[in-house]
């Protein structure tokens, strides 16, 4: 998980805090002088980080919040809220051009995450019904085309390159192709460069000039810190960016870019890259970003990331099977492995509240093991003895357990857990069918 240093050395702060039935004003200090700390650990900017004390402080040793009944939660809320605002009001969503083929252009660093950014965000648009067309104006490093369309191919979305030809003048061959193809939004990759320089400016610039982009998205990796945030006021500067992609916020475990940047360009984070996976990208929420950073987890992005990765038509087939009792072992599996396809198992406990710090320890272990498990036990089954598991019998349960290197007391405890979930989700169905919300998916117990 991104940024468990400072959310560990946050939530040590905060524990003080709550434990405290009354807190003066010495204790307000105290406590961000720790917080302030904490901030520049994390490479938060100097000066953002000299601000956001201020400004929590000032609000903090308000009467009305010392003289509370939870001074600390009180004190705590006032953190969230104004690490909420150092990353933007609001989340900003990818604006729509008035014109057909809306233009996005993305721009950045080399290796910052230009091209896997572009790619996701075409997979993202597709999701969403919209027609992408990438363009391919990386015409500098001689496999990044290839790239492209590597990337395009898996996600079903045409690349426009042509060869020998300068980047300004595929940009704007690129948006008659997309017309007489039907393309709605044009996604342009650009070629990277080591630093921040009057060629690539230029370029860009030419670029922006002739394609009028709706959105100038600038990608930095976010494990470079402060770096990134200088790279994002030099682009600012000289392009007008209109929104940042932090990509690599999986191995960023300071948080310091995302802290700053909005707050130093004025510029807000729009998206956030979150592993090389096509998948890996999200719409930025300062909100729950904020949560995030704090250990309060982040259960709205972990509702939106199961909806989308459940099969809504494969959820009522379920929930029908459910109801009727035909839900079998079979379904068990599948519904297992539905939740397995969300990401790791860790990163999706990381974002319940209050478990970013009981995960320590067993990184990567309770999932894939015990979910292995029950898969190869299933799997040792027949068809039809995961369909009517009750007729199991001892020498069956045996050749299952021996089947797939376990024990029987393991077979029987899933059969156990598998009937016990069985009960409870049918207990959910019927009480959503009569309050008469259909379709929605009753939770589901896991064997650990
Ligand atoms: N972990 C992680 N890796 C990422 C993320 N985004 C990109 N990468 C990786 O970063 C590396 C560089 O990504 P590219 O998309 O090729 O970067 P680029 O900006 O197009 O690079 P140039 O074209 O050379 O300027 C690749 O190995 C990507 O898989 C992310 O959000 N998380
Ligand atoms: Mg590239």
């Amino acid at each position: 998980m991104a940024f468990e240093g400072l959310t560990e050395r946050l939530q040590d702060v905060f524990k003080k805090l709550k434990n405290k039935g009354k807190i003066t004003e010495a204790d307000v200090n105290s406590a961000m002088r720790e917080v302030r700390l904490a901030l520049l650990e994390a490479d938060v900017n100097y000066k953002v980080t000299k601000d956001f004390i201020g400004r929590v402080k000032e609000r903090a040793v308000g009467q009305e919040v010392l003289k509370s009944i939870t001074p600390g939660q009180q004190v705590i809320k006032i953190v969230h809220d104004e690490m909420k605002t150092l990353m933007g009001d609001s989340n900003s969503k990818l604006e729509w051009g008035t014109e057909v083929p809306t233009v996005y252009l993305a721009v950045g660093l080399q290796g910052a995450g230009k091209t896997t950014t572009v790619a996701k965000l075409a997979r993202s648009l597709t999701k969403q019904g919209r027609k992408p067309l990438l363009v391919a104006c990386d015409i500098y490093r001689p496999a990044a085309v290839k790239q492209l369309q590597v990337l395009g191919e898996q996600i079903q979305v045409p690349v426009f390159s042509m060869e020998h030809n300068d980047p300004v003048a595929i940009a704007r061959a690129s948006i008659d192709f997309a017309r007489e193809n039907n393309r709605d939004v044009v996604i342009v990759d650009t070629a990277g460069r080591l630093h921040v320089n009057e060629e690539l400016m230029g370029e860009l610039k030419e670029i922006k000039m002739f394609l009028k982009p709706t959105e100038i998205l600038l990608v930095v990796d976010a494990m470079t810190g402060q770096d990134a945030v200088n790279v994002a006021e030099a682009f600012h500067k000289e392009l007008g960016l209109t929104g940042i992609v932090l990509t690599k916020l999986d191995g960023d475990t300071r948080g310091g870019a995302a802290l700053s940047v909005k707050a130093v360009t004025g510029c807000p984070i729009k998206l956030v890259g979150l592993g090389e996976k096509i998948e890996a990208l999200e719409v930025f929420f300062p909100d729950r970003m904020a949560s995030r950073i704090l250990g309060m987890g982040d259960i709205l992005s972990l509702v939106e990331k199961a909806q989308a990765t459940f099969d809504q038509e494969k959820a009522r087939e379920m929930e029908k099977k459910i109801r009727t009792q035909e839900f079998t072992l079979e379904d068990f599996m599948e519904q297992m492995q539905q939740v397995r396809s969300m990401g790791p198992l860790e990163d999706l406990l990381g974002m319940i509240p209050g478990m970013g710090k009981q995960l320590k320890g067993f990184k990567g272990e309770i999932d894939d093991k015990e979910l292995n498990r029950v898969e190869a036990i299933i799997q040792s089954m027949t068809p039809q003895e995961r369909r009517n598991p009750s007729g199991l019998n001892g020498s069956r349960k045996k050749r299952i357990a021996r089947g797939s290197g376990n024990k029987v007391q393991d077979v029987n405890r899933l059969l156990k857990q598998f009937e016990d979930s069985k009960k409870l989700m049918k207990q959910f169905a019927d009480l959503g069918g009569k309050k008469g919300k259909r379709g929605a998916m009753p939770p589901m117990r896991f064997p650990f």
